[in-house]
């Protein structure tokens, strides 16, 4: 029996000693120590012995188990240790490495150029108001002067949704809205995105932004428009900067204009950049047709405004020398870094 004991426990142990994984030490406990081991079966083989000799036969047992289960929990502990410590190798951190860069995007250079414009206006009292992409006809074109059959209304073919819904061709009828509401005065810019039904090329876009403004209040002047816009121009391109306005056609303004800056590249001299001549178109306006100020019950005898419609685009090909608009709307990183 004690033979049968040693020879059990060498077993063991050396099963122990060859384990290499956590499972074969529970496997080596299962099969010396479990309820169907081979040290139970030791023990139901007791009735073979001779009843004087069963106290020392137990004990010698308990001890063999003890023993086992010693060296057993020892192989547990360093295989536990060994795997904690090889796993702190492997996730140890070099904190000399250099740390990684996060990249911080930027704006898009034409909110650059909205948020400066808008900045300017906000800073003459101007309210930023922002309405909807999709308008029916009468906001879009009968509110500002434009009749179902008028030529006009071709040129700015749009996108139709369905009936008299489509997508607005400039942000005036956000304009209108505010208007309707009677607040009067009026001191707001609009802007936003438009559509058009244009061919994509270097200056035209099916959708591009505008930025309205409207003033509207007694006693409101040209003189009133051509101060607050050349002011504008000199903020935007700088205290040197000329404006020049020129006889143009509007439906909703009466009379029209569209105004030029001094070419603030050559200081108007002519240049390459403002094809010689020495001027850059950037906006049209004019003092708001008594018509519109009408169909928005607007008394045209009590008050008069003025209003104008700036290509975002336009100005932001221009203030970062930008040669194709179609690079604004492409999104590669490597252009839109450079603003
Ligand atoms: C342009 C011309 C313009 C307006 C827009 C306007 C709006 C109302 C009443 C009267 Cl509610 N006028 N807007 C006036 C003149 C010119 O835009 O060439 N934009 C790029």
């Amino acid at each position: 029996m004690k033979e049968k004991l040693e020879q059990l426990k060498a077993e063991a142990l050396r099963q122990i000693e060859s384990s290499d994984a956590l499972e074969k030490l529970n496997e080596v406990r299962v099969s010396f120590l479990g309820k169907k081991g081979e040290l139970t079966s030791v023990l139901k083989g007791m009735k073979d012995v001779a009843p004087e000799e069963r106290p020392k036969v137990g004990q010698l047992v308990n001890e063999t188990r003890e023993q086992i289960e010693r060296v057993l929990d020892e192989a547990i502990a360093k295989m536990e240790r060994m795997a904690r410590e090889a796993q702190m190798k492997a996730e140890v951190i070099d904190v000399t490495l250099p740390a990684r860069k996060n990249e911080v995007g930027h704006r898009h250079p034409n909110t650059i150029a909205m948020e400066e414009v808008e900045r300017i206006f906000t800073g003459m009292g101007y309210e930023v108001v922002e309405g909807p992409e999709i308008e029916t006809d009468y906001y879009n074109f009968e509110a500002l002067n434009i009749p179902a059959d008028h030529p006009a209304k071709d040129e700015q073919d749009t996108f139709y949704i369905s009936g008299d819904i489509l997508l607005r061709t400039q942000t005036s009828g956000t304009q209108v809205h505010e208007m309707e509401k009677g607040k009067l005065p009026i001191r707001m810019i609009a802007p936003g995105r438009v559509f058009r039904s244009d061919e994509v090329d270097a200056t035209h876009s099916p959708s591009f932004h505008q930025i309205e403004g409207l003033v509207i209040d007694r006693h409101i002047t040209f003189a009133d428009l051509k101060g607050t816009l050349a002011e504008f121009a000199r903020e935007l391109f700088g205290e040197e900067t000329k404006v020049k306005f020129r006889p143009h056609h509007f439906n909703f303004t009466e009379p029209s204009a569209e105004m030029d800056v001094s070419c603030f590249k050559c200081g108007g001299s002519g240049c390459r950049f403002c094809k010689g001549t020495g001027w850059i178109e950037i906006l049209g306006c004019g003092m708001v047709h008594p018509n519109v100020l009408r169909m928005s019950k607007i008394d045209p005898e009590k008050y008069s405004g003025f209003a104008f419609g700036i290509g975002l685009e336009r100005i932001a090909l221009l203030k970062y020398e930008i040669d194709d608009m179609r690079l604004l709307y492409e999104n590669d990183i490597r252009f839109l870094k450079q603003f």
